[in-house]
């Protein structure tokens, strides 16, 4: 056996150190021209294996031929992998970010790079060639012999490299859980899976999404407007227009849920900022979020374009390219400077990306703060720090503007130091739950130290304010200590669809305070936002409705498919009573199943198909 084995590696000894070239080569580029940091032994690991698999694809494919041809392109195909690396390395010196398909077809980027080659381009890059050149050296001392092709050697090669990537793949999940299901950004899917096996997930997931879109036709768009046109909602007259000409600042708060609002442990609030603040504002209690996979990249999406995001994946990522009509360009067209404030990379989600389409003025990203390791927990900028430094950025704008700050503290695992700790622990059997409260406590003070701020610049007057919860904190994992916290025996899927409850406030100085129940969620945000300013939206594809609307139909529709009215909830296949909270005949469900169907189906079908293209 051994002495096959050895046999082997002496037959492919000009393959293997062309791969251990590549794969080598691959590494260095990650430390020193991605600058890719590690933060544990495993990841290191992955760096190191991550290249393998996709340089014996790729220089594998030598192995359908034999002779002078197979060596020779063992050098071309090692050509074509670092031609590869080089064009992300240059992309990355300008964008600080890896190569992805539709980056390539669309022009602005392209032309960027293009603008400015001579700046990008430096001699030591000529390094990266050395390889190559002592492989052609190599190929034309004719130092290895020739190869005849081997009939097993293609299947051989496919089995071995299918055989790599599942090892890398069991690594990463290990590192990185749903690492693919949710492709959160791609330094994280580069560190992981490698920078080429990233780029043929890409091409998957880019050309899966396109081959809906080619299919679709203009007179789809029909059936969506004429849906539309049925569920319109007429908007309160009262306020219709009433924050016209100000200031709008939207705070999305990081995993905040309702079941915290007015609650306490050891009998100090968890939120008493925002209770207080609830007291002075419009607060809806039976608000729902209603995302996915895509977490806070489903708000941002859902609140930009009262659509629903993807079921599964993240829209931010998949459909990227399409064309929206998005609240910031909507706004933008009445006067509005827009903005989104988040000290998190620009590629995390692919906001970068996605922000262009949405039509946003301006992005400060991680790189517009300062972010050093004393302001620092967990995920990056403590949201204190965050909300001081975007003061300073939110003086700068051209007024009005409609700006959203996207906070990062209260983030799983919800670390914090003890010296930001201003309330005990949860004691349960999760020390998720336990660690969320004091973070949740956390953000809420500094929210309360950005109104104080606003007020003392003077921003507070001419503005108003929207804040809602981005997704749950908490999942359905960890329901035995929440039903400790929650004073029950045991959770129902009713609690569970409770649970997926976050705070929404409008907060308009001067105005009297108000609590609405009114089943409602993230999809709704948009019509009201555009009410508010005067903008009406009948022209609008949306599928929510104005909160403050009379009309309103008392409903939303979770990404689940779960669906939730004033009397009953759906949920798993179960209707349940809302008043008794028990089970209840599937017929009290019933008269709501064709429109909760029709909201998603119909979202999604604008999505695949690209269809807004058709309606401008
Ligand atoms: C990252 C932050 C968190 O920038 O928005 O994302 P999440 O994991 O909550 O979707
Ligand atoms: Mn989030």
């Amino acid at each position: 056996m051994a002495a096959k084995v050895k046999a082997v590696f002496i037959r492919l000894r000009f393959f293997l150190i062309a791969v251990f070239f590549l794969c080598l080569k691959t590494y260095a580029l990650y430390k020193l021209g991605f600058q890719i940091q590690t933060d544990n032994l495993l990841q290191e690991i992955l760096l190191l294996m991550n290249p393998i698999s996709s340089a014996v694809l790729l220089i594998g494919i030598s192995f359908l031929f034999s002779g002078k041809t197979r060596n020779l392109l063992v050098v071309i195909l090692s050509f074509i992998g670092t031609c590869i690396l080089y064009f992300n390395l240059l992309y990355f010196r300008f964008f600080n970010d890896f190569l992805t398909w539709p980056v390539l077809f669309q022009t602005s980027n392209a032309q960027d790079v293009q603008g400015s080659i001579t700046e990008l381009v430096r001699w030591g890059d000529l390094i990266l060639l050395l390889d190559i050149l002592v492989l052609l050296f190599i190929v034309i001392k004719k130092v290895v012999p020739l190869q005849v092709r081997g009939k097993r050697e293609p299947v051989l090669l496919l089995g071995v490299t299918a055989l790599l990537f599942t090892l890398n793949i069991s690594v990463a999940q290990l590192e990185r859980p749903q690492l693919l299901t949710r492709a959160f950004d791609r330094e994280m899917l580069v560190k992981n899976i490698g920078i080429m096996n990233y780029h043929l997930y890409d091409i998957y997931v880019q050309s899966h999404s396109k081959a809906q879109r080619v299919f679709a036709e203009s007179s789809d768009i029909d059936e969506v407007i004429r849906y539309r046109n049925e569920n319109y909602k007429e908007p309160n007259t009262e306020l219709f227009g009433i924050a016209e000409g100000k200031n709008v600042i939207v705070l999305s708060l990081e995993s905040l849920q309702s079941f915290v609002i007015n609650e306490t442990i050891d009998g100090e609030e968890i939120t008493p900022f925002l209770n207080q603040l609830i007291e002075e504002s419009y607060y809806f209690d039976q608000f729902y979020h209603q995302t996915a996979q895509g977490k806070t990249s489903d708000s941002e999406f859902l609140v930009a374009n009262s659509l629903f995001g993807r079921e599964s994946g993240s829209v931010f990522f998949t459909h990227a390219g399409n064309e929206y009509n998005s609240l910031p360009e909507i706004v933008n067209e009445e006067g509005y400077y827009t903005a989104v404030m988040h000290a998190n990379n620009k590629s995390f989600w692919n906001r970068d990306m996605m922000y262009l389409q949405f039509g946003y003025d301006k992005f400060y990203d991680i790189a517009s703060y300062i972010v050093n390791e004393e302001n620092s927990v967990g995920w990056g900028l403590k949201d204190l720090d965050f909300f001081e430094q975007s003061i300073d950025l939110l003086k700068t704008q051209p007024k009005p503007y409609y700006t959203k700050l996207i906070t990062l503290t209260n983030h799983f695992p919800f670390e914090l130091g003890e010296d930001d700790k201003l309330i005990n622990e949860f004691n349960s059997n999760s020390g998720t739950l336990n660690r969320y409260f004091p973070t949740v406590r956390y953000m809420d003070y500094a929210v309360e130290h950005f109104f104080e701020r606003v007020k003392e610049e003077g921003i507070y007057e001419d503005s108003i304010f929207i804040l809602y919860g981005d997704h749950y904190g908490i999942s359905e994992y960890h329901h035995k200590a929440m039903s400790l916290f929650l004073g029950k025996e045991k959770l129902t899927p009713f609690d569970h669809i409770q649970l997926q409850r976050v705070p929404m406030l409008i907060h308009i100085p001067g105005h009297e305070p108000k609590v609405s129940h009114t089943v409602s969620g993230q999809i709704d945000i948009k019509p009201t936002i555009m009410h508010l300013l005067g903008i009406d939206s009948i022209a609008d594809v949306q599928f929510g409705s104005d909160l403050f609307s009379e009309e309103r139909q008392s409903f939303t529709v979770l990404r689940d498919r779960s669906f939730i009215t004033d009397e009953v909830v759906y949920t798993k296949g179960l209707c349940y009573d809302k008043g008794s909270e028990l089970e209840t005949q599937l017929e009290n469900c019933e008269p709501y199943f064709e429109k909760a169907k029709l909201d998603l189906d119909l979202s999604d079908k604008v999505i695949y198909g690209d269809l807004l293209r058709f309606y401008q």
